[in-house]
């Protein structure tokens, strides 16, 4: 069976049905991925995500930083950005239904041999204790006690990971590795500041991909939520954010042989912002 991994949508609905027919075409009943940010900075958050989950069991997704910020917008822990474009969503008849689902989705999860996250990974964790890991945030974001966890899931700290971590230090550092990393230092602290691709990484710091011993990388990861990346593609690294909602792309990746089908997108978004 197929597998199209696809990449950060961002509300951008009219380019995920052009997508989705395009993979109709070569792949009908393909499975489908997405690696999170279905919704928020786009035009049609609402309908993207309604589409998203009306793909049922042909779809699987993993949570990514904006689809968090929704959760915490819907329970009123946090008020709209003036740049997110969460409305409708939020007028919706279905709105609750479309929470709920979206709250019990995974933030790390395998299949077919690959590892699916938003973000990255921590190099101190292998492919099978990034899914246990992720599983502990689940478990609460899918509990009674979820909302006092979203209160609680902001910060930058810690920034580096301890196996002896406990509580909402715990949770927040695996959060913030599986949907908001991009660059870290060599032992693995995650940075949260810089924003930009490769070639304007800052000093002392690495992608997560390149940390070394990363104890991960017998494992082909796919990943998203780094616009500035573009299309990277190594051996056991697939990342898939090509800025749709920046007037980029939107990607699918077949990963069985890596071919790509993208469609282009309209600017809806002025770079600078993540
Ligand atoms: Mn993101």
């Amino acid at each position: 069976m197929t597998t199209y991994a696809i990449g950060d949508l961002q509300g951008c609905q009219t380019q995920l049905n052009d997508l989705l027919q395009q993979i109709d075409t070569v792949a009908p009943q393909a499975k489908l991925v997405f690696v999170g940010d279905i919704v928020n900075r786009g035009p049609r958050s609402l309908a993207t995500l309604r589409q998203v989950r009306a793909l049922g069991a042909r779809a699987r997704i993993v949570l990514g930083n904006h689809d968090l910020n929704l959760l915490a917008v819907a329970c009123g822990l946090r008020k709209p950005h003036a740049s997110d474009t969460l409305d409708d969503i939020m007028a919706a008849d279905d709105r609750d239904e479309l929470i709920s689902w979206l709250r019990h989705q995974p933030l790390a999860m395998e299949q077919d041999g690959h590892l699916f996250v938003h973000a990255g990974v921590l190099p101190q964790w292998t492919a099978s204790q990034t899914v246990a890991l992720s599983r502990e945030v689940e478990t609460v974001l899918q509990g009674p006690d979820w909302v006092a966890f979203l209160q609680k899931m902001y910060g930058n700290e810690p920034a580096i990971w301890d196996d002896g971590l406990q509580g909402d230090d715990r949770l927040r550092c695996i959060v913030n590795a599986l949907t908001r990393i991009r660059f870290c230092q060599a032992d693995g602290r995650m940075d949260f500041k810089a924003v930009e691709g490769l070639a304007h990484t800052p000093a002392g710091l690495m992608p997560w991909f390149k940390a070394p011993n990363r104890r991960s990388d017998d494992t082909t990861i796919v990943f998203g939520h780094w616009s500035t990346l573009g299309l990277m593609v190594l051996p056991n690294v697939i990342g898939l954010d090509t800025g749709c909602v920046w007037g980029g792309q939107l990607t699918a990746m077949n990963l069985q042989d890596r071919s790509t089908i993208q469609v282009q997108c309209p600017q809806h978004q002025k770079p600078g912002k993540n």
